[in-house]
């Protein structure tokens, strides 16, 4: 999978370089190019933004620059592979798992980080005439820029790409995995000593009853998705539970 992910600060991206996706691109699996927007300006000053058109407070992004970056990664009339086109913003669709696992199968994503009131919405209006845009926003809250995002969801996308994590298993349970655990929360996991600080591992884990194990797990999950995420207990389809679920 290639990546490519454009800012006004291309050393924000310098995690990328550390522990699962740093060994991903070491590996080859992964190929990531930051570009610093800068590079597509003309002026002395570099200059990324200027003021609002209709008024009000802060800058706007400008579209030359972005055009431009937009131009030279993917060529209007280029013919073989398109790229997806992802704009952090916290006006955009939110983040989910299953976005994640549907960008983790693209041979190719561009990340446009805007900063200030966000980029000029021409830009993201003519990207659309000759590639698929997504507007992704992470979370109800309002972040200073798109970068912080672009590193959440490169995580999230490429620890799902395939041969990135070393047991391929481990992303069946996560939480929001689809399957399942989908509307459930992953619950409490427990290693070595058995006992630490008078506290010992719940006694199941150690019995080798596996179906009991399952069982248990399940029940932490349903009271662990009750307790912190509501929303999602209410939405559950009674129809994926069963009696002993309903006691929880
Ligand atoms: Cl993707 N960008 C910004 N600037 N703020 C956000 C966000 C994105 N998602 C939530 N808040």
């Amino acid at each position: 999978m290639r990546l490519d992910i454009i800012s006004i600060f291309p050393g924000y991206f310098a995690p990328l370089e550390i522990s699962l996706l740093g060994k991903a691109r070491r590996r080859g699996l992964i190929d990531v190019h930051v570009h610093d927007l800068r590079e597509w300006t003309h002026d002395r000053h570099r200059t990324v933004d200027d003021t609002p058109y209709g008024g009000g407070p802060g800058m706007v992004m400008k579209p030359d620059p972005w055009g431009e970056a937009l131009d030279t990664l993917a060529p209007p009339a280029s013919p073989d592979v398109v790229p997806r086109l992802i704009v952090p913003t916290p006006s955009g669709r939110p983040f989910t798992q299953a976005m994640a696992a549907e960008l983790a199968a693209e041979p190719w994503l561009i990340f446009a980080c805007g900063r200030y009131e966000g980029i000029d919405a021409r830009v993201v209006e003519e990207a659309r005439t000759r590639m698929r845009v997504d507007e992704v926003g992470i979370g109800d809250y309002v972040l200073a820029g798109g970068e912080s995002a672009v590193l959440v969801i490169v995580e999230a996308v490429g620890r799902l790409v395939p041969g990135v994590l070393g047991n391929a298993d481990s992303v069946v349970d996560d939480s929001f995995a689809p399957g399942a655990m989908e509307t459930l929360l992953e619950g409490p996991v427990y290693t070595k000593p058995p006992v630490w600080r008078d506290r010992a591992v719940p006694e199941i884990l150690l019995s080798g009853d596996h179906g009991a194990i399952a069982r248990w797990r399940r029940d932490q999950a349903l009271r662990r998705t009750v307790a912190n995420r509501p929303d999602l207990a209410a939405a559950f389809d009674p129809a994926q539970l069963d009696d002993r679920d309903r006691r929880v």
